[in-house]
């Protein structure tokens, strides 16, 4: 017995705290689970594992000279689709890496066993090829793989982007250092339509590049929305067109820490080829510090007895101007973000200063609010939503705003993230009828030793109770990565592959829970994000064939 786990055990012997016999669960369930990375299980290295899948022993060879990724036949997408080409040319290169195609020998022959092709059939009169990935976007995909050719089908462009990434999980290589796959047939679609991750550039700024990467590994995660928590208190990196002085007096560097117009679009479009929307929140009345620097009497002054104290709380909600400045605000995100949702926030807000200011007071015995500042918070709120709905965006809202009693269009998304384990929550807002995406057990800025992906990954989203009907309502969830603690530092391998464990419980059916097969399967997956380039940390003890450069 190691002198560590003969410590645990003492202190469990004398019945210490809980997190002191958590570290003991993971101490057991880590022993358990070592095992060689390369080692296979019984599904290879697929991640998150899809809906059915056939394999047999049956094994193909690809070479990298004669391999192609074509266009089917009958595809609706042809070689003007570049959402496609460009993904064609992505994926060849993940499977074949740095070993560029070779040039065979005079007398090198197609073999029998030999795959030569995987031909991408779009089986839609619409492939959607031009068009954004949206909550209803049809993400299945069949894949056959078998001698001569591989066939991907896909009704839109969405699924097959999905399909082209299993393919490359297929591919294998044999002791020789051969490109392998066996033949293989799968169904695969998503289980929840949205599949999040939450970063924060207002915290700290992120540079687009940190961000791009981590789109391009949300890719081979499956995930496919990027909620984009651009500004907050400490900062406001976003530059508006309509107002400048937003990130010019509320960044943390007018020029060097903000993202442009041209960044925006960038950012958009990148995650639009991996399928990928890009959902911004902008987040009031509360965390709005940063944004009183550049727009003068948005804030809500506080008061210290009778005189201002030179501090700021929220939005203002009492004065006309605030409305004004919010309908030109939101006309100008609606047309910069093409999704047809925006993140309007309304959390954590603070009463404290409304409460101080004498102007408020007023007001709210105007109202008749009485003492209940989440009657102006209401007030607040619902004008705002009344604003965003007249550019014809859908809005999520986090949970505080059902909580008080704000009246919500039915078609509201609530954003559940209090509560951690316990899906209480769940249940009130499925049951007043709203659609509903789940946060709280997924705050990946809480970090600890050991393995907690592992927590992640046993979280079931529909277990509350509730009818079928409201099961229903459940549309999916995000990861959450808060930035106090984060930036281009150290995002990638704090997200990755803790993210992961998420992106299999939001993707795979629902009987898909074993913890040991996971901990196999994602062990690879780690080593395959390390080898495209991915700092993804480590589970446990181990080795990559190909470690991080
Ligand atoms: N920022 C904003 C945050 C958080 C929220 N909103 C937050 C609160 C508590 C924890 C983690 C994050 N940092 N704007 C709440 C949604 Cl534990």
């Amino acid at each position: 017995m190691s002198t560590t786990l003969k410590f645990t055990v003492l202190l469990l012997a004398l019945g210490f705290c809980q997190g002191l016999q958590h570290n003991y669960d993971n101490y057991i369930e880590e022993e358990e689970g070592v095992e060689p990375v390369s080692q296979a299980s019984k599904y290879g290295s697929l991640w998150p594992l899809p809906q059915k899948v056939q394999t047999s022993e049956v094994s193909l060879k690809l070479s990298g000279f004669s391999f192609k990724i074509v266009d089917a036949k009958g595809s609706s997408a042809g070689p003007s689709c570049s959402l496609l080409q460009n993904a064609y040319r992505r994926y060849y290169e993940y499977v074949f890496g740095g070993a560029k195609k070779q040039k065979p020998s005079k007398t090198w022959r197609t073999g029998p066993s030999e795959l030569t092709e995987l031909q991408v059939w779009i089986t839609s009169p619409d492939s959607e090829c031009d068009g954004f990935p949206s909550v209803t976007s049809d993400e299945s995909y069949e894949l056959s793989v078998k001698q001569p050719v591989a066939v991907l089908k896909a009704p839109k462009v969405w699924g097959a982007l999905h399909g082209l990434e299993t393919f490359s999980q297929l591919v294998y290589e044999d002791e020789y250092g051969a490109k392998s796959i066996n033949s293989t047939a799968i169904i695969d679609f998503p289980r929840f339509a949205h599949r999040g991750i939450l970063l924060d550039t207002s915290r700290h700024f992120l540079p687009i590049k940190v961000i791009l990467a981590n789109l391009e590994t949300m890719a081979m995660n499956k995930f496919n929305v990027f909620h984009w928590h651009i500004v907050d208190d400490p900062s406001f990196p976003y530059l508006s067109r309509t107002f400048p002085q937003l990130s010019q007096q509320g960044s943390y560097h007018p020029y060097t820490h903000v993202y442009t117009p041209a960044d925006v679009k960038m950012v958009i479009e990148f995650a639009r080829l991996r399928g990928i929307r890009v959902i911004p929140e902008f987040d009031t009345p509360g965390h709005t510090q940063s944004w009183g620097k550049g727009q003068p009497d948005l804030l809500t002054p506080c008061y210290s007895g009778a005189e201002p104290s030179g501090s700021f709380g929220p939005v203002n909600p009492i004065l006309n101007t605030t409305y004004e400045f919010m309908e030109q605000f939101f006309k100008e995100v609606s047309s910069v973000f093409p999704d047809a949702y925006v993140h309007l926030g309304g959390d954590e807000v603070d009463f404290n200063c409304w409460k101080s200011n004498p102007d408020i007071k007023k007001f709210m015995d105007q109202q008749g609010f009485g003492q209940d500042y989440s009657k102006l918070e209401s007030f607040y709120i619902q004008k705002l939503l009344d604003i965003v709905t007249t550019t014809k965006k859908g809005y999520m809202i986090w949970q505080e705003v059902f909580d008080n009693g704000v009246k919500l269009k039915p078609d509201t998304v609530v954003h559940v993230w209090i509560g951690g384990g316990s899906n209480e929550e769940m249940g009130k807002v499925t049951a007043a009828g709203y659609t509903t995406i789940l946060s709280a057990p997924w705050y990946l800025d809480y970090i600890s030793y050991g393995q907690d992906w592992q927590r992640y990954y046993k979280v079931e989203p529909l277990n509350f109770n509730g009818t079928e009907a409201q099961k229903k309502l459940v549309i999916g969830g995000e990861a959450c990565l808060w930035g106090e603690y984060v930036d281009g530092t150290n995002l990638t391998p704090r997200l990755w592959p803790r993210a992961s464990a998420v992106a299999e419980r939001l993707w795979s059916a629902k009987e898909v829970t074993d913890i040991n097969d996971a901990f196999n399967r994602l062990s690879v997956h780690r080593c395959r994000m390390v080898e495209r380039g991915i700092p993804a940390e480590p589970l446990f003890s181990s080795y990559c064939p190909r470690e991080y450069k």
